[in-house]
């Protein structure tokens, strides 16, 4: 008789027996299940919606996210500052985590639509390097997690067209049919007036109607109005030159080494986005969640790494392949920060509305 045969029976029921202690001990043991892919977080709620920019995390950051915690995450994106702002002025309830632009952020506490953030529940914010504590839409960080800075300028195809140096390209006829704008009234207005040697953030009737104007004659040429999406006309080669933001055009160039981006010589646009909670969220516990999660240091160098922006979080600085350098000081003088245009936003609204429809 094989020596084993008796065995074979025994290692069975002692094997049987382990695992049904195991899920006798984990049914005892383990936390609950969210609707998530892991046990849930205590705490927690189970679900979070998070409304952000389109290709503005990593690949798998929602899938990380949902298996350390167990909360399901419901994920939408936008293309603009006024989208998110026009959704929760119409009292567009649901959203958990918003990603605001900093001037968007004190217009969103001034109106009450973003909750204070609960820091005892943000350790990770020590993180955050000292000049992205102190900017001027949120000293002290009080409503917002600074997530990701960049600048807007032009992307373009090294292959078909030279280095674009000038706003002015926007009037090269010989370009007629291959360029882009960003969809988004003041890049667009904001870029027309910067041509002119203007702020992007000019509240001036007439150098505004002059943008507008400027914006209309720039048709001729331009394609379309194309956010994040034109990546896709970029590495085809369909476009040659498109407004957009840095990191966008470097995951284009990812795909099509042939992409590069320049910042135009009148200058142009720089801007922190910040991670912040609607008022209304119907998971704040979950939400504060992710905002820890996201300033954890792989977590942020992995965004920051897939995105192609800069990060405000030194920990994940540390940790990144490819961080984005910090503009150089004559890089910098020619840039601008967005500010809330007060009443002359109705204005800005007016002007972007004839553009479209001319
Ligand atoms: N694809 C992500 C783009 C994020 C841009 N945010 C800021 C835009 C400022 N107008």
């Amino acid at each position: 008789m094989d020596r084993n045969s008796k065995d074979v029976p025994r290692r069975a029921v002692i094997a049987a027996g382990a695992s049904a202690l195991a899920a006798a001990l984990g049914a005892a043991c383990a936390p609950r299940r969210g609707p998530g892919r892991g046990p849930l977080r205590a705490g927690l709620e189970p679900e979070l919606r998070i409304y952000n920019w389109s290709d503005y995390v990593a690949p798998d950051t929602v899938a990380r996210f949902e298996a350390a915690t167990g909360v399901r995450v419901i994920y939408d994106t936008y293309e603009s500052n006024e989208e998110v702002l026009a959704k929760l002025q119409a009292g567009a309830a649901g959203y958990d985590v918003i990603v605001p632009s900093g001037y968007l952020l004190p217009v969103l506490v001034a109106e009450g639509l973003v909750q204070p953030l609960d820091h005892a529940r943000l350790p990770g914010l020590g993180a955050i390097a000292e000049p992205f504590r102190r900017t001027p839409f949120d000293p002290g960080l009080l409503h917002g997690v600074p997530y990701q800075w960049g600048m807007t300028g032009l992307a373009y195809r090294a292959d078909k067209v030279p280095a674009p140096t000038s706003w002015a390209v926007y009037a090269d006829r010989a370009l007629d049919g291959t360029t882009t704008m960003l969809d988004d009234g003041r890049e667009v207005l904001g870029a027309m007036l910067k041509w002119r040697g203007r702020s992007y953030n000019s509240t001036d009737p007439a150098e505004l109607a002059s943008a507008r104007d400027d914006a209309i004659a720039a048709k001729r040429q331009v394609r379309a109005y194309l956010s994040a999406a034109v990546k896709g006309q970029l590495i085809s080669g369909d476009v040659w030159v498109a407004q957009l933001w840095n990191g966008d055009a470097r995951q284009a160039a990812m795909e099509e080494p042939a992409v590069r981006f320049a910042v135009p010589s009148e200058g142009s646009l720089v801007w922190t986005d910040f991670l912040a909670i609607p008022r209304t969220a119907p998971h704040p516990r979950a939400a504060h969640a992710f905002l820890e999660f996201v300033l954890g240091a792989d977590v942020g160098a992995a965004i920051a790494d897939h995105t192609g922006y800069g990060s405000p979080n030194l920990a994940a600085l540390r940790r990144q392949r490819r961080p984005v350098p910090l503009p150089g000081p004559a890089e910098l003088a020619r840039l601008e920060y967005q500010h809330d245009l007060g009443a002359a936003s109705a204005l800005w609204d007016r002007l972007w509305t004839e553009v479209k429809a001319a």
